[in-house]
């Protein structure tokens, strides 16, 4: 029943910052997904023996490609496979279910927060036997190999029903569908104080968590609704649809609006949530206020001590470099490490499994820590629950506090989409050159201190790895640029900017950044060469 295909490479299965993301008309091609999946298990190896983790997030073509996912692995020796009913499983829940069963990895098929639908984006991210994706070496020895494979190897049999839980086998593989929401259900329980959660529910406290219609809604609805007691209707957007009925499952103030709009309106609930397509990012609201999630890392670190899992003291703390500097204060305070790592999650595992770190966080809104190795959008929203249980203070009111103790940090992303990658390319080299030469230069109140390519030495495997350049003003204020690694068309410039102030901490953020914004520009000369005066998504 093993078929072996004949097939030529495609030039473009070069994985990003979390897995290969494309277009779903790339992706429909015929032989894409299998030459991707065949030129993993080439790299790997020998896979008697090994066994795999499959499931997605729901999104268009999650059914198709979880079927050939199934029959490739079985074709080239796979002993089993665990595979969330229906071909759904989260990228957290992933994690913790390739931790748990001691597995060699898992494949979540998912774009992630970016659209879904024939029109938008589909996506494969591996993760190896740390439940974390895999690092930068083994991702090039991929593509490497996509570039040169000739064959692909099926097992030519009907489609398998994913829709029960329990076993079957096929071709000499076993395979086990399991409810994926019922593992990481049990894991949120380990480490949250349910029962202050609630309490706090019971006295009348309110939610509303948008599932942006992706994968999170079952674990939402059984988590917040069915345990711990939030009224039904607190989890909107429940139900995982293939093109998550239009909208962009980006928690974010742009495209969460329908949540940001109910949570600033008078009838606001006490907290908001929202988590991406794949379920790791997370967005935290109060009443007529957001938590930026720089802000909620260092948030979450500074009250570790509410945390039944965590109470009894953490590790370090790490961040992405273009991640505000507020949680470098915490980790001060507390005397506990800092590592400062580049843009994308794997960059965590190394340091989480060393035991240097127990928590981490992006300013792209992920935050997590080492009970897996993904960011985890329900875990961070579990946190804020558990926190707001044993203070009784609401999301303002924690979030207030921790400016007054640590001072804030006025941080904003801006986003230029859709510029020519050569342009960006060139933009982004000669913009290096460029910054050693800022140094000591004045612009208005700001000094440039230090201009250079941020540069990471992994402590733990010695790889280094450059990502993103930063110039850092006299007054601790910094400017980040980057280009995304997630996009699945022409290039994204980001920008990062970051102002610290220890007193004047009720301000608008865009406010007190407009001058950084404009030096911004005028140093990388963005709107001369790509025409964008305005970036096309400000968060
Ligand atoms: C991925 C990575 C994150 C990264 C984010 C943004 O998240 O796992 O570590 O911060 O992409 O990357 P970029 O700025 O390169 O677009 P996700 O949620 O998309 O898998």
């Amino acid at each position: 029943m093993i078929k072996v295909v004949s097939t030529s490479p495609f030039s473009d299965q070069k994985m990003g910052t979390a897995g290969l993301r494309r277009k779903s008309k790339v992706v429909l091609q015929p032989g894409y997904v299998e030459n991707f999946m065949q030129s993993i298990f080439n790299v790997i190896g020998n896979l008697q023996g090994k066994v795999f983790v499959v499931g997605g997030d729901g999104r268009y073509y999650n059914d198709v490609a979880i079927q050939k996912i199934i029959k490739m692995a079985a074709a080239n020796g796979v002993s089993r496979l665990i595979v969330g009913q229906n071909g759904f499983i989260s990228t957290p829940a992933g994690s913790n279910i390739i931790l748990k069963n001691h597995a060699d990895g898992g494949f979540i098929l998912s774009a992630s927060h970016n659209p879904g639908g024939i029109d938008g984006d589909f996506g494969i991210k591996y993760s190896n036997h740390t439940g974390g994706q895999i690092p930068s070496f083994v991702s090039d020895a991929i593509y490497q190999e996509t570039l040169k494979i000739s064959e692909y190897k099926i097992c030519d049999v009907p489609d398998v029903d994913l829709s029960q839980i329990g076993h079957q086998e096929l071709c000499g593989m076993q395979i086990d569908v399991i409810d994926p929401v019922n593992d990481y259900v049990e894991m949120m329980e380990q480490i949250f104080d349910f029962t202050a959660i609630k309490n706090l529910f019971k006295s009348g406290f309110t939610m509303r968590f948008d599932a942006m219609n992706a994968v999170t809604g079952p674990y939402a609805v059984r988590i917040f609704e069915e345990i711990l007691g939030a009224s039904k209707g607190s989890v909107v957007n429940y139900v995982p649809l293939p093109d998550f009925g239009g909208l962009h499952p980006d928690p974010n103030m742009v495209y969460a609006k329908e949540l940001v709009d109910f949570m600033f309106s008078d009838d606001a609930a006490d907290f908001g949530a929202a988590n991406d397509g794949d379920g790791d990012r997370n967005m935290i609201l109060g009443k007529s206020f957001f938590v930026t999630p720089s802000d909620s890392l260092a948030i979450l670190t500074d009250n570790f001590q509410y945390i039944p899992a965590y109470k009894n003291g953490i590790y370090g703390v790490a961040k992405s470099a273009a991640t505000s500097t507020s949680v470098e204060r915490v980790a001060k305070a507390h005397n506990i490490g800092y590592y400062e790592v580049p843009t994308g999650w794997k960059y965590f595992v190394n340091l989480m499994d060393s035991k240097r770190i127990t928590f981490c966080g992006e300013e792209s809104f992920g935050t997590g820590s080492a009970h897996i190795r993904e960011k985890d959008g329900i875990w961070a929203v579990l946190f804020w629950l558990n926190i707001i249980a044993a203070t009784g203070k609401s999301v303002a009111q924690i979030t207030e506090e921790h400016w007054q103790k640590y001072g804030r940090s006025y941080y904003v992303r801006f986003d230029f989409e859709g510029v020519d990658g050569t342009i960006a390319d060139n933009l982004m080299a000669d913009l290096e050159n460029r910054l050693s030469a800022l140094v000591n230069k004045r612009y208005g109140d700001y000094i440039v201190a230090d201009a250079g390519a941020f540069v990471y030495n992994d402590p733990v495997d010695k790889s280094s790895t450059k990502n993103g350049l930063i110039v850092r003003f006299a007054d601790g204020s910094r400017i980040v640029y980057r280009l995304s690694g997630t996009g699945s068309s022409g290039a994204t410039i980001r920008v990062y900017i970051e102002r610290y102030s220890k007193e004047d901490i009720k301000r608008e953020p865009l406010q007190m950044l407009t001058e950084l914004f404009k030096i911004a520009m005028l140093i990388s000369e963005i709107p001369e060469r790509t025409g964008k005066h305005q970036a096309d998504v400000v968060t």
